[in-house]
């Protein structure tokens, strides 16, 4: 198909924003970095904690330019983009040390921009500025509708909507689908009841802890300003995806408004934010997936392989790669390894990977370096052996957050509590395929550790020093991100 005249626009803005990045970076190297995750997946406490650590004294023992000194001081600037909001970090600093509490769910796109006064390995003293940008995940998976028709995307969100737990969930839209007719005349009434069940249904699966992943589109569950206008309302229809639609028809109507979003939503996300990242970590809450068994735990796989999608659509874009190449580094990573004793760290990055391999032979993925590893950004446990019977038992202390659990216990927010988390399986392949039951599982009479939520830590003051927030392998992270380019 020749390019359309849009597509000539959109390439030439792409190559325009490209072009004005290079010149910038010639002068004033940049690595823009983007946090993504789906929602609660950890994004505002690792950007939180990353920064911490890099201005106030972290300890970071295999960052390997921090560690060995050449580091010689990094600051906040003002932020640089004047029309996306800045993340707010003192305020999230301060709710996690102070109040020790967990910042608030955010749901926009943010930006803040770091700069690293460092030694080169040669001597020399250069400056890295680094741009952090925390994007929900929900915008990303949103990319593969760019290289889809109003009428492929309606067969497979039906086709997926139809299987397994999914089903019942969509039942009540489905009732409506079946009253309508794509090829009579366009009706408002219709396409709002139709957006508003499927959004229904949308959100049922994202509340369900089985269904997490893998929902485009993904401005449905967080509209912001768009909500209720003409680009979010549309629903798919039974049509045939090599189909057209009659003017003036229902279906004619739902795809205009299914490309409008593209044109509102989708593509300046693009282009103003995907298209110029140069790394990425991607956060998943795998532990979430793994305590919801097998199927939680594919939905994660296949959602893994729609990411790696949206990173070979961002490559393939011609023109704006001439001017330097994009993401050219991957991290996914398993958060909230502070619930896991360390016995099973490994565990978790093997299963991550495992299940991140399967998405790129999906995917077809070839490019960028990829990456897994399993880290806490600010690490609410401590670890220690109980005495359960005449065993001792690999535990991890910590504060529950006050008030009452799932299964019925009462936490006053101060008292520390131990649980025997449970070991992953040693080999990765009993997660895939249903041999493993859950964690948590034994002995019967310690809290159920999936209901936890332990409050941030309490931090010890030394005179005169900034308290370190702790991690878990945090500082790997970073040493994979952004270490190349410290050298
Ligand atoms: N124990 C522990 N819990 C964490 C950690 N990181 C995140 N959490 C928990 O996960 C929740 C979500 O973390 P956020 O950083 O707000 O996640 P997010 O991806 O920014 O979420 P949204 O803003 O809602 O998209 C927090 O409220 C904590 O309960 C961690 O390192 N350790
Ligand atoms: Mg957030």
């Amino acid at each position: 198909m020749p390019p359309s005249f849009s597509d000539i626009v959109e390439e030439a803005r792409l190559s325009a924003r490209a072009l004005l990045d290079y010149g910038d970076s010639f002068f004033n190297p940049t690595v823009r970095l983007g946090v993504t995750g789906l929602s609660r997946a950890g994004k505002t406490v690792f950007i939180t904690a990353l920064i911490h650590g890099l201005t106030r004294g972290g300890r970071f023992p295999v960052f390997e330019p921090y560690a060995t000194g050449r580091i010689a001081r990094a600051r906040l600037e003002p932020q640089p983009d004047d029309a996306v909001p800045r993340f707010d970090y003192e305020n999230h600093v301060r709710t996690l040390i102070e109040e020790r509490r967990w910042p608030n769910s955010t749901v926009d796109i943010s930006e803040l921009r770091l700069v690293i006064d460092y030694q080169r390995q040669n001597g020399a003293d250069r400056t890295l500025t680094i741009d952090i940008v925390d994007y929900p995940g929900e915008w990303l998976l949103d990319l593969p509708l760019l290289s889809k028709s109003y009428e492929q995307w309606s067969v497979e969100s039906l086709a997926l909507s139809c299987e397994g737990p999914r089903a019942k969930l969509a039942a009540p839209w489905h009732e409506h689908l079946k009253t309508l007719h794509p090829e009579g005349r366009e009706n408002e009434q219709a396409a709002l009841a139709a957006a508003k069940l499927f959004t229904d249904y949308l959100r049922a699966c994202r509340d369900e802890r089985f269904a997490m992943s893998l929902l485009p589109p993904g401005r449905f569950l967080m509209p912001g300003n768009l909500a209720g206008s003409p680009a979010l309302t549309f629903a798919p229809l039974e049509v045939a995806s090599d189909g057209s639609a009659p003017d003036g028809s229902l279906w004619a109507m739902m795809r205009r408004r299914y490309e409008a979003y593209k044109d509102v939503v989708v593509r300046p996300f693009f282009r103003d934010h995907f298209a110029r990242l140069d790394r990425q970590i991607v956060l998943v809450d795998a532990l979430a997936a793994f305590n919801a068994g097998p199927e939680a735990l594919h939905d994660l796989e296949a959602a893994l392989s729609g990411i790696l999608d949206c990173f070979r659509i961002g490559r393939s874009t011609i023109l704006s790669s001439l001017f330097r190449p994009r993401i050219d580094r991957i991290l996914f990573a398993a958060t909230k390894a502070d619930h896991l004793h360390r016995q099973s760290h490994d565990r978790l990055e093997a299963v991550l990977r495992r299940a991140v391999a399967k998405a790129a032979d999906r995917a077809e993925y070839a490019g960028a370096a990829i990456d897994v590893v399993a880290l806490a950004a600010v690490r609410a446990t401590r670890e220690a052996m109980v005495a359960r019977g005449r065993d001792k038992l690999p535990s991890i202390l910590g504060t529950p957050a006050p008030g009452e659990s799932a299964n019925g216990e009462a936490f006053d927010g101060e008292t520390e509590v131990a649980t025997f988390p449970g070991d992953l399986p040693a080999d990765p392949e009993e997660l895939f395929n249903g041999g493993f039951r859950g964690l948590s599982s034994t002995p019967s009479e310690t809290a159920d550790f999936r209901f936890l939520r332990f409050r941030p830590p309490l931090l010890e003051r030394a005179a005169n020093e900034e308290p370190a927030l702790p991690h878990i392998r945090l500082d790997r992270a970073l040493q994979f991100l952004i270490g190349d380019r410290l050298q």
